[in-house]
C-alpha cells in the first residue's frame, strides 16, 4: 500500500450546495493523498455514480480511492479499497472478496487493533481521538493516550480520525500520529485547499 498522510472522507452535509467532485478535488490540490467515499444515506444508484465519478477523479490525480462499507461498489468502479467498521463484515470474509485490495479497518481499542493487524488489514482507524457529530452512535472519544499505545504497539499504518481540527492536531502528532483524517474540518471549510495545506505543513513539521 502506498504511503499516505492526509486522509480525507467525503461528508456533503458539511458543503451544502456545493458539488462533491468540486469539493473533493480541491482536497487533492491541497494535498490529501487518500479519499474515502463515506454515504450512508444515497441509494445505491446514486451511490454508485458518485463512487464513479471519483474514481475517476482519483484516477486523474493519481490518488487513491477506498469505498466505505460497500464492497460491491468498490468492486464494481475498481477502487484501490474498502473501509469497515467492526460491526461489518469481518475482515476474512472481506479479503476473500476483495483479493489483494486494501482494507482499512476502524478500531477503538488496542485489542481491535491487534486483532486486524493479525488478520491482515492494510491499515487502521484509530479514533475517535476527539468528541465528533460526523458519526452516528459512535463509541465515547478514545483520546490521545489510545493514538500513544497504538503508535508503541501498532506496525501496520494507522490513521487517527475523528474531532481532529488544524487547532488540535498537533496534539496528535505529539502523541505518535504520522497520518491524520478529518471530515467536517476539511470539507466544511471556506477554503477546503487552504486547511489541507495547513494539515499538511503541520504533518510535516512533525516529521
Ligand atoms: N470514524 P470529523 S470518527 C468516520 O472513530 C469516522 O472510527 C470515526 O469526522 C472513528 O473529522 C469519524 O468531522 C468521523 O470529526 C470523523
Amino acid at each position: 500500500m502506498r504511503n499516505f498522510r492526509l486522509y480525507a472522507i467525503t461528508g456533503e452535509q458539511f458543503h451544502p450546495g456545493r458539488d462533491l467532485i468540486e469539493v473533493m478535488e480541491e482536497a487533492i490540490l491541497g494535498g490529501v493523498d487518500i479519499i474515502q467515499l463515506r454515504d450512508k444515506t444515497s441509494e445505491k444508484r446514486e451511490l454508485l455514480r458518485k463512487a464513479k465519478a471519483l474514481r475517476e477523479l482519483t484516477l486523474k490525480h493519481d490518488v487513491t480511492f477506498i469505498v466505505n462499507d460497500h464492497i460491491d461498489v468498490a468492486l464494481e468502479v475498481d477502487a484501490d479499497g474498502i473501509h469497515l467498521g467492526q460491526e461489518d463484515l469481518s475482515l476474512l470474509e472481506a479479503r476473500k472478496i476483495v483479493g489483494n485490495k486494501i482494507i482499512g479497518i476502524s478500531t477503538h481499542a488496542l485489542q481491535e487493533a491487534l486483532l486486524a493487524e493479525q488478520q491482515g488489514a492494510d491499515y487502521i482507524g484509530v479514533g475517535p481521538v476527539f468528541p465528533t457529530a460526523t458519526k452516528a452512535d459512535v463509541v465515547a472519544p478514545v483520546t490521545v493516550s489510545y493514538v500513544r499505545e497504538v503508535a508503541r504497539t501498532i506496525k501496520i499504518p494507522f490513521v487517527a480520525i475523528g474531532g481532529i481540527k488544524l487547532h488540535n492536531v498537533d496534539e496528535v502528532l505529539q502523541a505518535g500520529a504520522t497520518r491524520i483524517c478529518a471530515v467536517s474540518e476539511i470539507v466544511g471549510s471556506t477554503d477546503v485547499k487552504g486547511t489541507c495545506e495547513a494539515f499538511l505543513s503541520k504533518l510535516n513539521r512533525q516529521g
